[in-house]
C-alpha cells in the first residue's frame, strides 16, 4: 500500500510537471539597456539568459567599410551571410563615420550603420538562423519590431529611446527562449530622422547541427 501510495504520488508528479510544460505560454526574452552605463549589466543577462560566455559572431563594422557606403541588401559582407536592409523606399542603409553623425549621437567606434528611421531596416538570418542577436541602438525614437522564427511564427518587441547625444548607443538583446530559430529582426524607429545600430552579436546553433549529424551517423552504424 505505501509503495502504491509513492507510485500515485510520483505519477501525479510527473503529469503536472507534463501539463505545466504544456501550458507555459512560449516566449522570446528581450533586454533593453535603458541608459548607456547599463549595457554591460544588460548584456551580461542576455548571455546567461542565452547560457552562452560570448556569442559566436560579431559585426562592428569597423574593418572593411568606408563613410558613406550603402549596404542595403548587399550579401557576402557579415559572417553566416547575414543580410542588413533598408525596406523602405531610399534603401537607406549606410554606413557612417564621425562624431556626433547620428543626429549628434556618435558611432560605436568608428562606424556604424544608420538609417533613415522609415520601416524597416531589416537583420536577415534566414541563411542560418540564430538563437539569439544583441545589438547596440544608437539615437532612436520609440522603436518597435518584429522578430519571425523558423517555420513563419512572429513576435513583437519594442525598446524605448536613446534621448541624448554623444555616446548614446544602448544594448538590446534578443534570445529565443522556448521559439524556434530566428530568421529575421526588423526595426522600425521613428523620431529625428536618423539612427543606427552597431556592435551586433548573434549565433547560429551549431550544437542542433553536431546532434543531428551524430544521430545520423549512430542511425546508419545500427543499420550496417
Ligand atoms: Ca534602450
Ligand atoms: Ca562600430
Ligand atoms: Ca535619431
Amino acid at each position: 500500500m505505501k509503495k502504491l501510495t509513492s507510485m500515485t504520488f510520483c505519477l501525479v508528479a510527473v503529469v503536472g510537471i507534463l501539463m505545466s510544460a504544456r501550458i507555459a505560454p512560449a516566449a522570446i526574452m528581450t533586454f533593453n539597456s535603458n541608459t548607456p552605463a547599463n549595457n554591460s549589466a544588460t548584456r551580461s543577462n542576455w548571455l546567461t539568459a542565452a547560457g552562452i560566455v560570448a556569442p559566436e559572431y560579431l559585426v562592428d563594422f569597423e574593418s572593411g567599410f568606408v563613410d558613406n557606403q550603402d549596404i542595403s541588401g548587399v550579401g557576402g559582407l557579415f559572417p553566416a551571410n547575414l543580410i542588413i536592409t533598408d525596406t523602405g523606399a531610399s534603401n537607406d542603409a549606410i554606413i557612417r563615420s564621425g562624431a556626433g553623425i547620428i543626429n549628434g549621437s556618435n558611432p560605436v567606434g568608428t562606424f556604424s550603420v544608420t538609417q533613415d528611421e522609415l520601416a524597416f531596416l531589416e537583420l536577415d538570418f534566414s541563411a542560418n538562423p540564430v538563437d539569439y542577436v544583441g545589438f547596440q541602438d544608437i539615437d532612436h525614437a520609440e522603436t518597435t519590431g518584429i522578430v519571425t522564427f523558423v517555420g513563419g511564427g512572429t513576435a513583437n518587441i519594442s525598446f524605448e529611446t536613446t534621448g541624448v547625444g554623444g555616446d548614446s548607443a544602448e544594448f538590446f538583446g534578443i534570445f529565443r527562449n522556448d521559439m524556434p530559430q530566428i530568421t529575421l529582426v526588423q526595426l522600425d524607429a521613428s523620431g529625428d530622422g536618423r539612427w543606427g545600430i552597431d556592435t551586433i552579436e548573434y549565433s547560429p546553433e551549431p550544437a542542433t547541427l553536431a546532434l543531428l549529424l551524430i544521430g545520423g551517423l549512430a542511425l546508419l552504424r545500427s543499420r550496417r
